[in-house]
């Protein structure tokens, strides 16, 4: 009995997806096509079906044929175009997968970002380490025995007499006591202080300049300062000095500037006040240069101290401080 046009076109359909070679494909393309092929037979022997039954069996077959002809024609050209793009099996036009670009952490690039202002108005790099002496952490810089900072609840001590730095200005003695004015340096990195909230973190990073020569005045501090808030945030952003207390300056100031994100209306970031709290400053106090033995009659210099978590948040619209160090790669990446 002879096939019906269903049956013929499901086992020409599995051999047409089952040949892996244009001889394969050929060989199904005689077996239901060709001259003595299947279809064909099944087109020469309709005269043989009840008349009725002829019509329908006549279209569906010549469909049939053109289905056939069309999807081997097909499944040939696939064949081709995958020989000329296969080496030995792969397949050279599938999308590549990308490698995951790194990027800085922000806290780094905003880092890096601030010391380049710094260094192309001619400071240079101090280093000092992150585990530094009683001495250099407080004692040179005229913070007393009895002073809150030393306390447990502030600073981690690893021993009596080592601390981890609770800033970096450690480094500037270090430095100072190496070279003599005129000394133009920035000291930058990691600082540890004993506190964890909302908006403080154990270990977070600083960045603090130092000037020493023959009359260095408040007005330099004032036109350097003034500078690199200008390059960091814009030249439209104003600063205001406060009078504040530093240890190790005298006198002190607090550099506040027209807050970034309402422009002094007054918003949520700077309580209303239209003012941001970034930076510490002041003029370096004779006891610290004392201790590094630089002459007070001759030198005068000024110092000042950044955070560098609170600048970036304020550079990128950062909301909680604590973003920064839960490793979170769509976090990080977007900087
Ligand atoms: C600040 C604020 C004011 C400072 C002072 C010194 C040194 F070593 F020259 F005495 N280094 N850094 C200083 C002064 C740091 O940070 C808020």
């Amino acid at each position: 009995m002879q096939n019906s046009i269903a049956d013929i076109e499901k086992e020409a359909l599995e051999n047409i997806e089952k040949a892996e070679s244009s001889e394969a494909l050929e060989l199904v393309s005689t077996r239901y096509l060709g001259r003595k092929g299947e279809l064909t037979g099944f087109l020469r022997n309709i005269s043989s079906l009840p008349e009725a039954d002829r019509p329908d069996a006549g279209k569906n077959a010549n469909l049939l044929k053109v289905k056939l002809e069309s999807l081997i024609q097909q499944a040939v050209s696939g064949l081709e175009a995958q020989d000329e793009n296969s080496i030995s099996g792969i397949d050279v036009t599938l999308p590549g997968r990308t490698a995951a670009r790194g990027s800085l952490h922000p806290i780094t690039q905003v880092l890096n970002e601030i010391s380049g202002i710094f260094m192309r108005l001619g400071f240079d790099i101090a280093e000092g380490p992150e585990v530094e002496t009683d001495y250099y952490n407080f004692e040179a810089l005229n913070i007393p025995k009895y002073h809150p900072a030393r306390d447990m609840q502030d600073t981690f001590y690893v021993s009596e007499n080592i601390v981890l730095r609770t800033h970096t200005s450690p480094s500037q003695p270090r430095a100072m006591e190496k070279t003599d004015p005129p000394v133009r340096i920035i000291s930058a990195g990691k600082v540890f202080r004993c506190d964890s909230d909302l908006t403080h973190t154990p270990m977070f990073h600083q960045i603090e300049g130092l000037m020493v020569d023959k009359n260095i005045s408040f007005g330099d501090l004032k036109g350097i300062l003034t500078t690199f808030v200008h390059q960091f945030f814009d030249k439209e952003t104003s600063l205001r000095f406060r009078p504040s207390f530093f240890p190790f300056t005298e006198p002190s100031a607090e550099v506040d500037i027209r807050c970034v994100m309402c422009k002094g209306a007054g918003c949520r970031v700077c309580s209303k006040t239209g003012w941001l709290e970034v930076l510490g400053s002041g003029m370096v106090h004779p006891a610290v240069f004392e201790n590094v033995g630089y002459d007070t009659d001759l030198y005068t210099g000024f110092a000042f101290g950044v955070g560098i978590e609170r600048m970036a948040m304020l550079k990128y619209g950062i909301d909680d401080i604590r973003k920064y160090y839960e490793n979170d790669l769509r976090f990080l990446g977007q900087f």
